[in-house]
């Protein structure tokens, strides 16, 4: 049976979904005119006022919003609201440059929490679950979006934040934990564990996890489905819109259904910032209905998918966007070829190995080199070097087809390369340093 926690909303006819969505836009622009000075700058160059904004249909006059944006007016300079109507910030872990720091009113955080709402009830919550959230808490959006999400719901919350595995696996066993929340490679080392631990998928009391914040595959989700006995759905979402619920996975599970009520999505051509249709790969490009503290409208996320207006058998009608393969800042270009570490993981899972690996890229007399390391499961693990220079040759000729680039792989003793608690990190790229 599918469940839904706001089903009206949901489950609303285009035409109905059509409508509110113009009426929040013709506001949002007002909003952003008159209180983001920012943004209002933006709009003037681009030689725009409101009045030229009567519907989604006008939302391409408007101009993309970037991260180089988001540094450029840090900290205020996208503020929509006074300090004094701000209750929270959210931020994120900044590796790549200036943290973005996003704000939040009391309505901003209810309407993040809905959102979250939704996708626990999609995946099966019910005020009769325990909910372990197994995110970060803090900064990052993870375990407070979750958190509050869960509370919506009425489920009994659990918040353990990330860490800890063993007292993880306590809590999950002896509270009875129904849902997991955390990333999937967190979730993946959990399994791993409880695995080592001799539990069985049927000594585990997991029926469902929430998993995102990162890439992963299909194979992916099927291990950790097959290791904890469970139903693995995706979340997606990032501190700029709020955090994850931007869009959650249903029963289906193929594809997450954008919060149309919410946001707006669209995907571009990265390159020439053209619109493009459904079923094409593209750059995710977001715009915020709601949001009053930290209003965004066409914000580039450099997240690549594609979307599709597909009937979905769960009932919802809100669009539903592919799982993203990386991000246009993720995507490695070796020797001219364009490289996403998920279709590393899909070849390796598909052959059997763990998602425990890491990609080194380097140049080398001014030609650029890939290395894989891969972790062999502890079935495999052998020191008869034959075997093991098979098993690397069958690797490498898989990554081959994959990527049409040649791949140096080496395989590495069970669990030597290092876990992750959050949302690991993949790829080591030496040309940059
Ligand atoms: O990762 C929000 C989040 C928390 C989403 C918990 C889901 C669950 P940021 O730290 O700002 O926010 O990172 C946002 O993470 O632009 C994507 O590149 C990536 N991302 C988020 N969810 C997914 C997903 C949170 N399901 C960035 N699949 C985004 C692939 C994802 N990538």
């Amino acid at each position: 049976m599918n469940k839904y926690f706001q089903k009206k909303i949901e489950c609303a006819s285009g035409k109905t979904l059509r409508k509110i969505q113009d009426e929040k836009l013709v506001k949002q622009v007002q909003h952003v005119w008159d209180d983001v000075p920012y943004y209002r700058k933006k709009m003037e160059a681009a030689g725009l006022t409101p009045d030229d904004i009567q519907s989604v249909d006008d939302l391409h006059k408007l101009p993309f919003l970037s991260k180089a944006d988001l540094r450029e007016a840090y900290p205020y300079g996208l503020l929509g609201k006074p300090l004094k109507d701000c209750v929270r910030i959210q931020s994120t872990s900044g590796t790549t440059g200036k943290r973005v720091v996003a704000f939040y009113t009391q309505h901003d955080i209810d309407l993040w929490e809905e959102c979250c709402a939704r996708a626990i009830v999609a995946a099966g919550g019910t005020k009769e679950d325990v909910c372990q959230v197994s995110y970060g808490y803090g900064l990052f959006t993870g375990g407070p979006g979750l958190n509050g999400g869960s509370h919506k719901v009425g489920c009994l919350t659990i918040p353990t934040s990330s860490g800890n595995t063993d007292r993880q696996i306590m809590f999950i066993k002896d509270l009875s934990a129904t849902i997991l929340c955390c990333t999937p490679s967190y979730a993946a080392y959990i399994g791993e564990t409880m695995k080592e631990m001799g539990l069985t998928p049927e000594e585990i009391p997991l029926k469902a996890g929430i998993f995102g914040a990162e890439a992963w595959s299909e194979e992916m989700r099927h291990d950790i489905e097959k290791t904890m006995g469970i139903k693995a759905y995706d979340i997606y979402g990032l501190t700029e819109l709020s955090g994850p619920g931007v869009s959650f996975e249903c029963s289906e599970q193929s594809g997450m259904h954008v919060n149309e009520d919410h946001f707006i999505a669209e995907i571009i051509d990265p390159e020439t910032g053209e619109v493009l249709p459904d079923g094409t790969m593209g750059e995710l490009v977001f715009t915020s209905l709601d949001k009053e503290a930290f209003p965004l409208l066409r914000y580039r996320t450099r997240d690549i998918c594609s979307l599709t207006h597909k009937k979905c058998s769960c009932g919802r009608t809100f669009v539903k966007m592919t799982r993203p393969r990386g991000r246009t800042d993720d995507m490695l270009i070796i020797r001219g070829v364009n490289v996403f570490p998920s279709q590393i993981e899909t070849v390796l899972l598909n052959q059997g190995y763990p998602a425990n690996y890491q990609i080194i890229v380097d140049r080398v007399n001014n030609t650029d080199t890939l290395d894989v390391h891969v972790e062999m499961t502890q079935e495999m693990f052998t020191d008869n070097i034959g075997e093991i220079s098979t098993r690397q040759k069958e690797l490498e000729d898989g990554l081959k087809s994959m990527l049409g680039i040649k791949a140096h792989v080496s395989l590495v003793a069970p669990k030597s390369i290092a876990r992750s608690e959050g949302k690991a990190v993949r790829v080591i790229d030496n040309r940059k340093i």
